[in-house]
């Protein structure tokens, strides 16, 4: 098996049902494996800015797809959920980025690895750096540890984030 890392993005409708959504998906995904989830983070939009909040994390994933087999998996993941391609950088319910895959580095048209834009996001590196193991064996572990400090617009999603239960449906009202 070999070892991938996919950033989970969501600003579109409920967002944390929409992680918890896609981790199950591509967990149920034959030869892939979920190996670890980040915390989620709330994080302010980048580059199109005028967009709501998103929710963002990261999942560790073992594999034996090859980098495109995979990367067409989770493009079919957000297919299914619904999303729809209109805005570069604009709205989703879901966006699947695959971030790392070993060692590889590739640079063909629908995939580049590691992730051309990665080391400037913190919404990337923040998460990513809950899922990443102790001692990497990546070259550019390192790099990302640094960039992941920079915590500006990031903040951990949590129990007291969570919008409160609706009146009336609790069992001891
Ligand atoms: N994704 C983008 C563009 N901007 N901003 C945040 N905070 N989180 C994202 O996942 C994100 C973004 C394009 O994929
Ligand atoms: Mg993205
Ligand atoms: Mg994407």
């Amino acid at each position: 098996m070999k070892e991938a890392y996919v950033a989970l993005g969501a600003n579109l409708g409920d967002r944390e049902a929409s992680l918890r959504e896609a981790l199950r998906r591509m967990a149920a995904v034959p030869g892939l494996v979920v190996l670890r989830a980040s915390h989620m983070y709330e994080t302010d939009p980048i580059g199109y800015v005028d967009q709501p909040t998103f929710l963002n994390m990261a999942a560790a994933v073992g594999t034996n797809l090859s980098p495109d087999e995979l990367l067409r998996k989770l493009l079919a993941i957000e297919q299914a959920m619904g999303r729809v391609r209109d805005i570069r950088w604009g709205p989703r319910t879901i966006d699947l980025d695959l971030l790392l895959y070993e060692g590889v580095q590739m640079q063909t048209e629908p995939l580049t690895l590691p992730h051309p834009r990665m080391a400037e996001r913190a919404f990337v590196l923040v998460p990513l750096r809950d899922v990443w193991p102790e001692a990497p064996a990546f070259p550019w572990a390192e790099a990302v540890t640094e960039a992941a400090r920079r915590t500006a617009g990031i903040r951990r999603w949590g129990e007291a984030d969570k919008p409160p239960p609706r009146k009336g449906v609790s069992c001891d009202a």
